[in-house]
């Protein structure tokens, strides 16, 4: 290893060591911390099932060159990013990424058409987590998916739903690591409907229904994901926060919470210790919403800083699973997996290299002069000279140099593909 980042290091160690913290330590919890990289930032949200356009109130913008149009080029995709990404990490993959050559319907869908994807995340010693696709389908109508008033369509999904869960078994018995299946609906109005608890009660019953079978939460956990508004659901959204929260919490769900679901100044830092003191499990969805959800790649903002805070300072990492959310094409693709997923590490290991005991202490005594001094001088300390020794003990490229693989991978394969896909 470089002498000097080896030299950083070890006087960021003495440092760090002054407030009580053990860097080494850090690092060896950090290595432990998996995040699921979002297979859908490589194509757009399309996936290989058909060539519907996407719908349910989300949007990509941007028509940078590159996208994965199989699933080979996009797991190669996926490889070429998870090498610039220090840890062993999960994958998660929407139903219409499955992986066959023949057409298959969603509702028909069935866990061997993901076998290329389990063998591929074996191999690699990948997780898999899954999500059923309520959504870029003639049957997602009038707004509606499982809570549409006409039971045909709802069983259509119920359905689709009811095979995901199966899907998210079997890539958890065969990978000997827990899938977390996550649903999240579409499902609202435009305008605000007279009646919103019917919508509400059907989408409980439904999934009542998708659940009804115990699957052995050692391979397969169901989250289910609230939104606030979307594109076509500004004025309702059958699957709210309150529902989704009450839903989990009486049937034993995690809660899955998006960082771009809530009103722009609500932030899901904030309510990650009262749904933990709940006993319930979380999912993460870590996004970045500008002005709507319009899922930006992850930066190191605030609430970047302040969700990784949280689930450090309040040992939440065993309890939390993080994946990533965020779909933007208007930049290379792997850039921006990479940019995504390193940043929650980096926010992760900014938390955990903080002398949370001195600070609690602090705020125990009442002394918050030393705790707003503390916090403020902690942002100057040396965390990058802990961050880049790290990539460089994992064998990952270390500060911006990462981004001469993904030029060079970019001019080498991804300038070669086809512009659009053929369909
Ligand atoms: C949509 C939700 C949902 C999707 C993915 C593709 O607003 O955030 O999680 O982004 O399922
Ligand atoms: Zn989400």
């Amino acid at each position: 290893m470089d002498q000097l980042l080896k030299n950083q290091y070890e006087q960021a160690k003495v440092l760090y060591a002054k407030l009580g913290t053990d860097t080494d330590a850090v690092l060896e919890k950090l290595k432990r911390v998996k995040i699921s990289l979002h297979c859908w930032q490589g194509d757009d949200v399309h996936g290989f099932l058909k060539n519907e356009a996407l719908s349910g109130g989300i949007s990509v913008t941007g028509n940078y060159p590159g996208a994965a149009h199989t699933p080979e080029q996009l797991r190669q995709d996926l490889e070429k990013a998870l090498s610039l990404i220090p840890g062993t990490h999960k994958v998660n993959l929407h139903a219409i990424y499955a992986d066959s050559t023949e057409k298959v319907e969603v509702d028909e869908l069935q866990p061997e058409h993901f076998l290329k994807w389990v063998e591929w995340a074996k191999e690699r010693g990948l997780g898999l987590d899954f999500n059923p696709t309520c959504f870029s389908h003639p049957n997602f109508r009038d707004g509606f998916t499982i809570s549409h008033p006409d039971p045909k369509i709802r069983q259509f999904w119920i359905k689709h739903c009811k095979t995901a869960r199966k899907i998210g078994e079997y890539f958890g018995k065969e990978l000997g690591e827990v899938c977390i299946t996550n649903f999240w609906f579409p499902d609202g109005s435009k305008e605000k409907p007279v009646d919103s608890m019917a919508p509400r009660k059907r989408m409980k019953e439904a999934l009542d229904e998708i659940f009804s079978e115990k699957i052995d939460p050692q391979y397969n956990l169901d989250a289910v994901e609230s939104k606030l508004f979307g594109i076509g659901s500004e004025s309702y959204v059958v699957g709210s926060h309150e529902f989704c929260l009450g839903y989990a919490l009486s049937h034993d769900k995690l809660v899955c919470l998006d960082a771009g679901h809530f009103h722009p100044t609500e932030k899901i830092s904030q309510k990650i210790s009262s749904v933990a003191l709940f006993d319930t499990k979380i999912l993460l969805h870590v996004s970045r919403p500008v002005r709507w959800d319009s899922d930006h790649v992850v930066i190191m903002d605030d609430e970047l800083q302040a969700i990784a805070h949280e689930l450090v300072r309040n040992n939440l990492l065993d309890k939390t699973f993080i994946g990533l959310d965020y779909f933007d094409a208007s930049i290379n693709r792997i850039a921006a997996w990479v940019i995504g997923a390193r940043n929650i590490l980096k926010a992760l290991l900014l938390a955990m290299l903080e002398p949370t005991e001195k600070l609690k202490e602090a705020e125990a005594e009442f002394d918050f002069t030393t705790r707003l001094a503390m916090l403020e001088e902690l942002k100057s300390y040396p965390f990058g000279s802990v961050w880049d020794y790290y990539c460089a003990k994992m064998d990952i490229p270390v500060r911006e140099t990462w981004l001469v693989d993904v030029k060079q991978y970019e001019s080498e394969i991804l300038m070669k593909r086809y512009p659009t896909r053929k369909s």
